[in-house]
């Protein structure tokens, strides 16, 4: 096939040329293309397929939905018309020379890089890199319009293109718009340096979903949101304003990224491979211990705190040269970057003087190598590792750290791990550090070069499920599902959220706060003839017999009338009207109002029986938080007069009042209240260090968006949630409270509580 005058070959199918008029209805964007553009000695242009864990992932749902990966193809100043390869379609995106040294190595990693890794090193701020980053991902940005379809999702990638979000709600407001960010987002000390800080933020809020490695990160987001725009936040929800009276709902969450764990384990299990690992261990001269550092040449990982670690360990005679060799793999990484070339000297004069200092003929104290190795070459090194060490000063994930514990499926080798790289909040087993603290270094270092077989088998088994729960399908699933609202649900209990149960049960306490219309009962047509599915109540007993477990009903309905079809245990905690009445170990309902809101209901109730009672037919309804006037039998014309004065007079005492209009009625309330509030003021009475929730309906949504990082939020059916599971139906909830008694029995009988 000839494009611009050269023959391109291509690795696997034969390429299908799709013209400029064809769109996609999942459509990623990224800076770099998932293939590699090769130009062979003699002229022949191919491209390769680079194997990533984002490709790997999303691979299969491209396939699946006629999917489109716009990006760059990482060679400057060329055209490249799309093309088809394996299966995904391919739409590249031009960048000058300039751009790159601008946006790429400019912008995006000489300011961003820096900025959102705690200044580690100082950025760099110009106004012509920033005019080259808008300049860019308005092209990014019209490169994913012109391909995608009506109603389609686009998932963003990266700080690199930060505004494509914004770009793209505003040249297609029909598309569902996703962005992850793969690096850290600083705290707002850090962020607010940026002179273009509000741009970018507004870039980054046209998306409908907002991905961040850790909890940390997305918490930073949203008060930068809140510092510089002042928009409501709660929870994960930020509320944007569209229009005057419209605002639209951005979600900004933790997505931990992972990698294909089975594919890690299948390479490490090839008998070729085990024996290039023992061969490696020979050609080191054969090194009690061997530990292994994989990092891109980058100022963020950490390698001189390493290597100033083990070099004061050499020093100091805790460890020999003879008996202890560090390989170090730093692949080349933003060479024209004046910083990268900076550490680069810098990291190889301290190797020196190691080597120098401590090697002996046959046992190099550091085995340092600046070059790119074939996957297969990565996965034989990670098995001879007996300690890998990760450092880093500040990383978004850190995938090097999963990829070893893919690999280590003879249970051995012990993980070091900074606390500072995102892995460590799920790899809690590995021996954290703080790599700045080079005495807390040297020790973890001796620590794991020491560690007992069956310490670090207990520990690498932990950390191999973490690992193996979550792997890189898991995260691509679980964002676009957030995304899109996951269309279909199957029947069952899924796996991962038997894992979560699993997990959950072990809290010391433990508080389950259920809906019921929806969740515990099916829904029907009749709201009085609603009832829960068979098991719920004896899974409900169950949970409430077991120690340090509180169980909540939390409804929409009046308290009255969720008794009268839940028939609850009276253990069982019960919140209704949407968190305004509350029975919370106490004989009677309460409502749950501050004493300056009952005192509104009172001017309230004075102010509209005073109406009511001089227009005939008007009456008074009392709710719980609030009243309502009703003026469906009055005579023609004297209930809207009422309601305009009752309006009038209380917007004056009563400003804060909510109201709602409806036929022949009208509805002022002195609080409004969501399940989010219930379900906190659930936690704070019940001190519960975790939480369970589970609801199916929008209102639900309030309560998913309260919920911590080890709490578990279910979604019933399907719509867009915040729920990190998802199940079907009230069937499956039956389950999943059995299951979760279960978990708990057994947790409770081995003590592990
Ligand atoms: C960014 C974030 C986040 C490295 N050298 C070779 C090689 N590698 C592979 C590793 C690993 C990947 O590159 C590096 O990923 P990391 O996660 O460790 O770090 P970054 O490159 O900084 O990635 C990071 C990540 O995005 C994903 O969201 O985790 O925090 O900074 O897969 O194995 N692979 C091969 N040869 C090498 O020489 N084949």
């Amino acid at each position: 096939m000839h494009r611009n005058g050269c023959v391109i070959s291509h690795s696997a199918n034969t390429p299908v040329s799709r013209g400029r008029a064809d769109t996609y209805s999942l459509v990623v964007v990224s800076n770099r293309l998932p293939v590699d553009h090769e130009v062979a000695p003699d002229g022949t242009e191919s491209w390769r397929t680079s194997p990533g864990g984002l490709v790997t992932a999303l691979e299969p749902l491209m396939r699946e939905s006629e999917g489109a990966w716009v990006g760059w193809p990482g060679v400057a100043d060329r055209d490249f018309e799309p093309f088809s390869n394996d299966g995904i379609s391919i739409v590249p995106v031009r960048l000058s020379t300039q751009d790159v040294e601008f946006y790429y190595e400019g912008f995006s990693n000489d300011t961003l890089w820096p900025l959102y890794h705690d200044v580690i090193s100082p950025p760099s701020f110009h106004r012509e890199w920033w005019d080259s980053y808008v300049t860019v991902n308005k092209r990014f940005a019209a490169a994913a319009a012109a391909v995608a379809a009506p109603g389609a999702t686009v998932w963003v990638q990266d700080y690199q293109l930060q505004l494509v979000p914004r770009m793209l709600r505003d040249a297609r407001p029909d598309l569902v718009i996703g962005f992850f960010n793969h690096i850290p987002f600083p705290p707002y000390g850090i962020y607010s340096q940026l002179p273009w800080r509000k741009q970018i933020l507004d870039g980054l809020l046209g998306a409908d979903l907002i991905g961040f490695q850790r909890v940390a990160d997305a918490g930073n987001f949203s008060r930068a949101v809140r510092r510089l725009f002042g928009y409501p936040t709660r929870g994960t929800a930020i509320d944007v304003p569209d229009t005057a009276q419209h605002s639209r709902r951005v979600i900004a969450r933790h997505f931990p990224i992972s990698i294909d764990s089975a594919s890690f384990e299948e390479l490490a299990k090839r008998p070729d491979i085990q024996e290039r690992s023992r061969q490696i261990r020979e050609e080191l001269g054969n090194p009690k211990t061997i530990m292994l550092g994989v990092d891109r040449l980058d100022y963020t990982k950490g390698i001189g705190h390493r290597i100033k670690a083990y070099g004061e360990l050499l020093a100091e005679g805790s460890l020999s040269a003879e008996d202890v060799t560090l390989v170090q793999v730093a692949s080349p990484s933003r060479e024209r970057v004046a910083a990268y070339m900076d550490l680069r000297d810098e990291i190889e004069l301290a190797v020196g003087r190691l080597n120098g200092d401590h090697s002996t003929i046959g046992h190099p104290a550091i085995s340092y190598h600046h070059h790119g190795y074939p996957r297969e070459e990565m996965v034989a090194l990670y098995l001879s590792a007996d300690v890998m060490l990760v450092t880093a000063l500040r990383d978004g994930m850190n995938l090097v750290a999963k990829e070893y514990v893919a690999v280590r499926f003879d249970n051995d080798g012990v993980l070091v791990l900074s606390e500072f790289a995102g892995a460590s909040d799920e790899l809690k087993q590995a021996v954290l550090i703080n790599p700045h603290d080079i005495e807390d270094v040297k020790s973890a270092i001796l620590q794991a070069v020491n560690m007992p077989k069956r310490e670090r088998s207990r520990r690498m088994r932990a950390l191999r499920r973490k690992v193996f729960d979550n792997d890189v399908a898991a995260w691509s699933a679980s964002f676009l599902e957030t995304l899109t609202g996951g269309a279909k649900v199957a029947a069952g209990v899924p796996e991962n959220l038997v894992a979560g149960l699993r997990d959950l049960a072990s809290a010391p306490t433990l508080l389950v706060a259920l809906d019921f219309d929806g969740t515990l009962a099916p829904l029907v047509d009749e709201p009085e003839n609603a009832r829960a599915t068979e098991g719920v109540a004896e899974a409900v007993q169950r949970l409430l017999h077991l120690d340090g477990v509180r169980v909540a009903f939390v409804s929409g309905r009046a308290l009255v009338s969720l008794q009268h079809v839940a028939d609850p245990p009276d253990e069982v905690l019960l919140t209704g009207s949407h968190g305004i009445e509350v029975k919370l170990d106490t004989p009677t309902i309460e409502l749950s109002l501050v004493a300056a809101e009952l005192e509104q209901l009172e001017t309230l109730a004075r102010v509209l029986e005073r109406i009511a009672g001089s227009v005939a037919g008007a009456w008074v309804e009392r709710k719980p938080a609030g009243m309502v006037l009703h003026t469906r039998l009055t005579a023609l014309g004297e209930g809207d007069a009422a309601q305009r004065e009752a309006r009038s007079q209380l917007s004056e005492i009563l400003p804060t009042l909510t109201v709602r209009e409806g036929k022949n009625v009208l509805e002022f309330s002195v609080r409004s209240r969501t399940k989010g509030d219930a379900l906190e003021q659930l936690r704070a009475h019940t001190g519960a260090d975790r939480v369970m929730y589970a609801g199916d309906d929008v209102t639900d949504e309030d309560a998913f968006a309260v919920l911590r990082s080890d709490d578990l939020g279910l979604k019933i059916g399907p719509g867009a949630s915040l729920a990190g599971y998802r199940v079907q139906g009230p069937d499956e909830v039956a389950q999943v409270l059995a299951l979760l008694a279960d978990f708990r029995a057994a947790a409770v009988a081995a003590r592990t509580l």
